[in-house]
């Protein structure tokens, strides 16, 4: 007899489309049963202030806040990208490292300006990703991993978001902006973390 598992749904908490794109693209991948959305709320409730000093607490606060607007399972991301040469910047300030609102382009420049004459290791840098999930104001899981890579002189590629351009992965010599999305997505925080996260539900 073959048995059919029920598909799981999860609200995405998130205003980033590459995000969505992401997690969409893993779900299917993994031949999971999870389907994910967005959550429908999301954009009339007011914005969740990711002040915390760290992913995790910012995840969690996150995925906390917006879980009490929906009776199923809601999940965040908080991501960014990590350059010890910088003292840990852009870190939790990666999507507002150039000011609110700035462009992914104007990130970039400001990020390649202050690595300007940094060689070798100084341009190490590594994108982190915790994923939480909560559902009515109680946190069921919270994942994360990572990814090493190096910051290149100039971006390269049009794939991915956010900082893809520049981040240079030297296993593939590529940066992920120049990898298909599915390649990416092999290797990614991102695409680590969702494993874990689908371990956690499993388990
Ligand atoms: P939500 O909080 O609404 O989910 P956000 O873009 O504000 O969206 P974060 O606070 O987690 O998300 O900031 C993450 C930033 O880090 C993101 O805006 C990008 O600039 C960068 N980032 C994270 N993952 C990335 C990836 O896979 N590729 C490139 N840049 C990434």
């Amino acid at each position: 007899m073959t048995s059919v598992q029920a598909s799981r749904k999860l609200y995405l908490a998130s205003g980033n489309a590459g995000k969505l794109r992401e997690f969409r693209a893993l779900a299917v991948a993994a031949h999971s049963n999870l389907e994910l959305e967005l959550l429908p709320q999301y954009a009339s409730l007011p914005e969740f202030p990711e002040t915390a000093p760290t992913f995790a607490e910012n995840a969690t606060g996150k995925a906390l806040y917006y879980s009490r607007a929906c009776a199923d399972m809601v999940f965040s991301d908080d991501s960014g990208l990590v350059v010890p040469a910088l003292g840990g910047e852009p870190g939790v300030h990666s999507a507002r490292y150039a000011g609110p609102g700035a462009s992914n382009d104007w990130k970039i420049a400001k990020l390649l300006a202050a690595l300007r004459g940094k060689k070798g290791a100084e341009r190490s840098a590594y994108f982190v990703c915790v994923i939480a999930v909560a559902q009515m104001g109680r946190v069921i899981a919270v994942v994360s991993d990572k990814v090493d890579g190096e910051i290149a002189e100039a971006p390269r590629g049009s794939g991915g978001f956010g900082y893809d351009p520049v981040f240079y992965f030297p296993a593939l010599g590529k940066t992920f902006a120049e990898l298909p999305a599915d390649e990416k997505n092999a290797r990614s925080h991102r695409g680590k973390a969702f494993h874990r996260l689908m371990e956690a539900l499993d388990s």
